[in-house]
């Protein structure tokens, strides 16, 4: 593949009229706050500094990294003075920015650092993110983002053995690799399309007594010998959401964060997690659902809401699709 690093390509793209200035330059403050990151987290990945007691808005354990990553891309959002609002899943509240007058209306919906407990472990983590515009003049309290169907953007960054990026905003999904000797984003894939079957499953089966009867019958399935369908299917679990995606974006195969008693509605969120990866799947043509539809057409009610979420390989996905719409014809 020819060199193209990320301005490269982000020009030629605004040159062809695929893309706008505007959210070309929030791609570029992305990217730069993953670089910031991905230095970061590999300062620190083993430092104690990182574990304090904290707890985010969900009551969950807070590492200082993830507000750590909060304020990076909090920072070059607000410098980069394109965004107009930020929700992040490390603040209850709608942040409202500075953007240059005149300008479209878009808000950045971001999980700064998910997957943040394995960091001391040297696992996998990332960033997720997701872009909406609109033309007519919010307030914070006026946004109506609707669903993930109106994402202009959206995508990861996975902090690995390398760092990658991988976003779409139109028909195809994008990834580049961060080359550390040049410190930039190179392109090294340029349309990755997600295979149609996969022989890998991905779930905490910890939880396995508390899933839905439909997930509990799919993973009775996953688990069944049968050569000429390549059963038994593969377990793969990492507990980092953008690790378990990336395999499964590139390797095919399902990943499922079903209901659970402790998560009635999921554990994910919809509008900073389950959104954007949603749009990458779809547009690498996968499906992504909470069992019964498309994750993309749920409506946005609120900045954290949850969801059950099952993505992937589509003829798997669209298996357990079919398990929930029989059992609500026959319940
Ligand atoms: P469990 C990480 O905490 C996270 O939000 C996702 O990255 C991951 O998929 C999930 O939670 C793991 O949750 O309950 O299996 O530990």
């Amino acid at each position: 593949m020819k060199f193209k690093n990320l301005h490269q390509f982000l020009r030629q793209e605004v040159n062809r009229g695929e893309l706008g200035t505007e959210l070309a330059k929030l791609i570029v403050d992305i990217s730069i706050s993953g670089k910031l990151l991905d230095a970061q987290i590999k300062k620190y990945a083993f430092s104690k500094s990182i574990i304090n007691s904290s707890t985010n808005v969900h009551g969950e354990k807070q590492h200082q990294l993830d507000i750590m990553a909060h304020d990076i891309f909090l920072n070059t959002l607000k410098d980069g003075r394109v965004c107009s609002y930020l929700i992040s899943e490390e603040y209850k509240e709608i942040l409202e920015l500075d953007p240059i007058p005149n300008q479209s209306i878009f808000t950045v919906c971001i999980d700064p650092l998910d997957g943040s407990s394995n960091i001391d472990v040297n696992v996998s983590v990332g960033s997720i993110f997701s872009i909406y515009v609109q033309d007519k003049p919010a307030s914070k309290n006026s946004l109506s983002l609707k669903s993930g169907r109106n994402q202009c953007c959206g995508g990861y960054l996975i902090y690995g053995p390398v760092t990658m990026f991988i976003f779409t905003y139109g028909k195809q999904v994008f990834g580049f690799t961060l080359n550390s000797e040049l410190g930039e984003f190179v392109l090294t894939h340029d349309n990755i399309k997600l295979s149609k079957e996969g022989y890998t499953y991905s779930v905490n089966e910890g939880n396995l007594n508390e899933f839905p009867g439909q997930v509990k019958e799919y993973l009775k399935f996953c688990k069944h010998h049968d050569q000429e369908n390549m059963l038994p299917y593969k377990s793969r679990y990492i507990g980092s959401m953008v690790a378990d995606i990336h395999r499964t974006l590139f390797h095919g195969g399902i990943f499922l964060y079903p209901s659970t008693a402790l998560f009635p509605n999921g554990k994910l969120r919809l509008i900073y997690e389950c959104n954007p990866i949603a749009l990458i799947i779809e547009r690498a043509g996968g499906l992504a659902i909470d069992g019964m539809r498309p994750v993309l057409d749920i409506p946005i009610m609120s900045s954290h809401q949850k969801v059950p979420f099952i993505a992937g390989s589509y003829n798997m996905v669209k298996k357990v699709l079919h398990l929930y719409k029989n059992a609500s014809i026959d319940n």
